[in-house]
C-alpha cells in the first residue's frame, strides 16, 4: 500500500489518466501486445497548468519502492530508484521520496504540413531536414523531408516489405532503423540512403536515439535498453518510473542534452526521462496541439529535436500536420 499527500495525488491522477483512457496504464500494468494494435483515441482531457505551490513538495509514500518491473521484464537496474536522483531538478533528500516531474506546457511556433500516409514510427532532425522512419507492412520507409513544406526529399523503401520500420537515429555517418518484431536494425548511409549493414536484437523495436556513446532503445514496456551504437549489443538498461510507478509503452525517443524525451503509446503524454536513473522529471499534455486525426490509430507519435532553432518537432501516425514547438513552464 502507498499513500500519499491528498493534494498531490490529482498530478499522478491527471497524468496517468492520460494512460489508463487509452487502456495504458501508469502502474506496470502491461498488456500484452503481440501486434502494433488500433486503440481508442485518448480522451482529450487537457492537463492543467500546476499552479498550486504545493506541489513542489515530494509525494510521500509508507513503504519502499518495491512494485516497478513486476511484470515479465528483466530485473531492473540497482541504479533505479528515485534517491539516486541526484540530476533531477526536484530531487528530495527523504531516501523514500517520491520524484515528481515539473508539468510543462506546449507552446506552438508553426503548423507545417506533413504527408497523411506516413505512418511515422521515428522522427529526426538531421541538419535541418527532417529524416522520418514509417511503419506498416508494405509502407515502410526511410525519407527526407522539407521540414516546412512537408515534401519528400529521398526515400527508400525497407529491405523487407513485410516489415514494419520503427524509431530511427543518426550514427556518425548512418541512419540506424529498428523494425518492430523482426529484431533487426537497419544502417542506412546517411548521404545516399543506401543499406550499408544489419544487426540484430532480441525482442520488440519501438523507439530509438542516441545518448553520446550509447543508444537508447524502447520495446513498449517501461525499460530503457542502452545499446552500443555500432554492433547493437546491450550495454545497460534502466526501469523508467513516474512518480514511483512504473511507466509503461514508452514509443518514440528524442535525446536531447542527456536527457531521453518520449512520447507515450496511445496517449498525449510526452515525459523527459533522466537515463541514469529512469526518472520522469518533465510531463508534458500535447492535447494542446489539437492535430487533426484521420484514424483512431492516428496517435501522436514522433518527436525531433532541432538544434539548429532549440525547438522541437511533434506529429502523429498519419497526421496531416507537423508542428513546432517549445515546451516551457506554464505562465502564472
Ligand atoms: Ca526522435
Amino acid at each position: 500500500m502507498v499513500t500519499m499527500r491528498h493534494h498531490v495525488r490529482p498530478v499522478l491522477t491527471v497524468l496517468c489518466s492520460l494512460a489508463l483512457l487509452a487502456g495504458t496504464s501508469c502502474a506496470g500494468e502491461r498488456p500484452e501486445l503481440t501486434s502494433e494494435i488500433v486503440l481508442e483515441q485518448p480522451d482529450p482531457t487537457p492537463l492543467p497548468p500546476s499552479t498550486d505551490a504545493s506541489l513542489s513538495q515530494p509525494l510521500e509514500v509508507t513503504e519502499p519502492e518495491s512494485s516497478v518491473a513486476t511484470e515479465a521484464e528483466p530485473s531492473p537496474p540497482t541504479e533505479s530508484t528515485p534517491q539516486d536522483a541526484s540530476s533531477s531538478d526536484t530531487a528530495g533528500s527523504d531516501t523514500n521520496a517520491v520524484i515528481r516531474p515539473e508539468i510543462l506546457v506546449i507552446r506552438e511556433l508553426a503548423v507545417y504540413p506533413h504527408d497523411d500516409q506516413a505512418y511515422t514510427q521515428g522522427l529526426f532532425v538531421d541538419e535541418g531536414v527532417l529524416v522520418e522512419s514509417t511503419g506498416q507492412p508494405n509502407e515502410s520507409t526511410v525519407r527526407r523531408v522539407d521540414i516546412e513544406t512537408g515534401d519528400i526529399i529521398e526515400q527508400v523503401d525497407i529491405p523487407n516489405q513485410a516489415l514494419w520500420g520503427e524509431g530511427l537515429t543518426r550514427v556518425d555517418d548512418m541512419f540506424v532503423q529498428l523494425t518492430y518484431l523482426a529484431g533487426i536494425a537497419y544502417y542506412w548511409d546517411a548521404d545516399t540512403l543506401t543499406l550499408i549493414k544489419e544487426e540484430s536484437y532480441t525482442g520488440e523495436g519501438w523507439g530509438l536515439c542516441l545518448d553520446g556513446d550509447r543508444l537508447v532503445m524502447t520495446d513498449g514496456s517501461d525499460q530503457l535498453f542502452f545499446r552500443d551504437p555500432l554492433t547493437f549489443e546491450e550495454v545497460g538498461r534502466v526501469t523508467v518510473t513516474l512518480e514511483g510507478e512504473s511507466l509503461t509503452r514508452i514509443n518514440e525517443l528524442e535525446c536531447v542534452d542527456g536527457q531521453v524525451w518520449a512520447n507515450i503509446f496511445t496517449t498525449n503524454l510526452i515525459v523527459r526521462i533522466d537515463p541514469d536513473t529512469g526518472i520522469v522529471n518533465r510531463a508534458i499534455d500535447a492535447t494542446a496541439l489539437g492535430a487533426p486525426r484521420p484514424a483512431t490509430s492516428s496517435v501522436l507519435n514522433g518527436i525531433a529535436y532541432d538544434a539548429q532553432t532549440e525547438t522541437f518537432l511533434l506529429t502523429g501516425k498519419d497526421w496531416p500536420t507537423m508542428h513546432r514547438v517549445v515546451f516551457e513552464a506554464p505562465s502564472s
